[in-house]
């Protein structure tokens, strides 16, 4: 009576799903499972990998930065509105990456719904939001393969961020039609009218200055940025609080990072008639701040990936685009006028001992570590430290979160290594901000990842102090963190590490922890 073909009804809505999975490239599942999930796992294919996750924002943040590190969506399955709970503050992080994930959570059997039973997650689909793209719970079991799909293919459209499908957990089970998965091309190619206009006026000015952000290395738009640059002499500033590196950080004309602050951003780029925005909100503040947001005289253009963005943005023309097509489109305008090449950056002093700063710490990561390695930061009091001593000089080559949340590196360095095997992956990590997902130590263990963790130890929140001080406390409470054993937390998940406590014990821990690439280590380094 059905009219279906047997074959077609004999498949199960995992079926489905794992089908669906393989077409999009993603066959790597982190987790953290309950009893609603477990029927997701029946037959668990071998070609998929699933990487387990000891606390559930570990999950999303390992997720998180696969994604951005293999620029497809990742796959994250969670416990019901519990392990979804202790996940949102990755989620959120999520959201301001841009990353794209596909969160799938448990939920209760459809019959026993009614009853509230045990584990039943009230308004699911609500729950992450508002930061995810889009979420849902389907209707029927039969709808769950086309809403995960719909979940994959919203999660990938720019701006990428996550998505969440709550499944019950007697869908697996059932059958159901196959979800033929659909190519969609869903990149923006900038108003060609306006970028033509932009042009003209960059050829055109005095003193042109970049603003580079996270959408340029999305966009894989490294090698247009650096031509662009050097075409017009312009001064390439980083973005604030970028969470990627996007020109080379050695290059004659770049000319550092702008403060997340508006005065400060003013007096960087005063002098400049053109401001030119690749990639970036205009600006990310955060502190007050008052007055004009770009010094008199000059205009602003901007290249944005995100519409929101250029909705809010306080200032300037902005064209909505891929960032690699947009800034070709760039490069077609007239020759520029003749410009003298601006001064870039002034080089830092080096340091030596007999003191242990970060900044020295920086310093010695950036002479020995391997050519090619990617640096995964989370420390904040040091990233002036690591701004002035540590260069990041290659494509994809950094990555930090974009939120101001922690407990995103630590987990997100697992993840960028398991995308990118051939790589060192370095995660520099203060001290307060492993704590919050130091259970990450343990799944590099298992999955033998030579990944090298530094710990910044410092003994506090030494960011917050500095605010405290900001703010004109005369004391800031709940800042001091001493009694933290590091390499008792690594050794205690199977991961070697060292403690350097002197400037000339530096170096052969770094070295020996950077040779390593076939297990993680931990140094940690106790700094004045
Ligand atoms: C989830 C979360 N909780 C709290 C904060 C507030 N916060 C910002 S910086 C900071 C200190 C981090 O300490 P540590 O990693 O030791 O770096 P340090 O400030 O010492 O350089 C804290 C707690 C935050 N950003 N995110
Ligand atoms: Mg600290």
């Amino acid at each position: 009576m059905s009219g279906h073909h047997p074959s077609t009804t004999q498949a199960t809505v995992r079926d489905r799903v794992f089908e669906l999975f393989r077409a999009f490239g993603t066959t790597t599942i982190f987790g953290n499972p309950g009893s609603t999930e477990l029927p997701m796992f029946r037959d668990f294919p071998p070609d998929f990998r699933y990487v387990l996750a000891l606390q559930e924002m570990v999950a999303v943040s390992m997720a998180d930065g696969y994604a951005q590190a293999t620029r497809n969506a990742g796959l994250v399955n969670l416990h019901s509105a519990t392990g979804l709970g202790h996940s949102l503050g990755a989620v959120f992080t999520a959201y301001k990456n841009q990353a794209p994930l596909v969160i799938i959570a448990g939920q209760q059997a459809r019959s026993i719904l009614p009853f509230e039973p045990f584990l039943f997650a009230e308004r699911a689909a609500e729950f992450p939001r508002p930061y995810v793209k889009w979420s849902c719970e389907p209707a029927r079991a039969e709808d769950v393969p086309a809403a995960i799909a719909r979940a994959y293919y919203t999660a990938m459209q720019p701006p990428r961020g996550p998505t969440f499908v709550s499944v019950p957990v007697d869908d697996w089970d059932r059958s159901c039609d196959p979800v033929e998965p659909r190519r969609l091309a869903t990149a923006v190619r900038g108003d060609p009218l306006l970028l033509s206009e932009m042009a003209e006026a960059l050829s055109g000015c005095a003193r042109p200055a970049f603003v580079v952000g996270a959408a340029v290395a999305r966009d894989d738009a490294w090698d247009e940025v650096v031509g662009l640059a050097e075409r017009h002499r312009a001064r390439v500033w980083g973005a604030p609080n970028s969470g990627r590196n996007s020109f080379p950080e050695d290059h004659p004309l770049f000319a550092g990072f702008l403060a997340a602050d508006r005065e400060k951003i003013v007096a960087s780029l005063t002098s400049h008639d053109l401001i030119l925005v690749l990639g970036a909100p205009v600006f990310t503040y955060h502190v007050q701040g008052f007055g004009r947001h770009i010094p008199e005289g000059a205009r602003l253009f901007q290249l944005v990936d995100d519409p929101a963005v250029a909705a809010w943005a306080p200032v300037g023309t902005a064209v909505v685009t891929n960032l690699k097509t947009g800034i070709h489109d760039l490069s077609d305008g007239p020759e520029p006028r003749p410009r003298v090449t601006p001064i870039g950056r002034i080089p830092s002093p080096r340091l030596s001992g007999p003191g242990l700063s970060d900044a020295f710490l920086m310093q010695q990561v950036a002479q020995l570590r391997p050519k090619g390695s990617i640096i995964v930061e989370e420390a904040p009091s040091s990233r002036g430290a690591m701004h002035d001593h540590l260069p990041i000089v290659d494509r994809d080559g950094f990555y930090t979160c974009a939120s101001g949340g922690l407990g995103h590196g630590l987990p997100a360095a697992i993840g960028v290594a398991l995308a990118r095997p051939r790589e060192k992956v370095i995660a520099l990590l203060g001290d307060g901000s492993s704590m919050y997902a130091i259970q990450g130590l343990w799944t590099a263990a298992q999955l033998g990842l030579g990944v090298t963790f530094v710990i910044i130890k410092n003994r506090r929140y030494e960011a917050l102090v500095n605010f405290g001080r900001y703010f004109g406390l005369q004391r800031t409470i709940g800042t001091s963190l001493p009694g933290i054993d590091f390499c008792a937390l690594a050794q205690g998940q199977g991961i070697k590490a060292t403690a350097v406590d002197r400037h000339d014990a530096l170096d052969d821990a770094l070295r020996t922890a950077f040779a390593n690439v076939a297990q993680p280590t931990l140094v940690e380094v106790a700094v004045d």
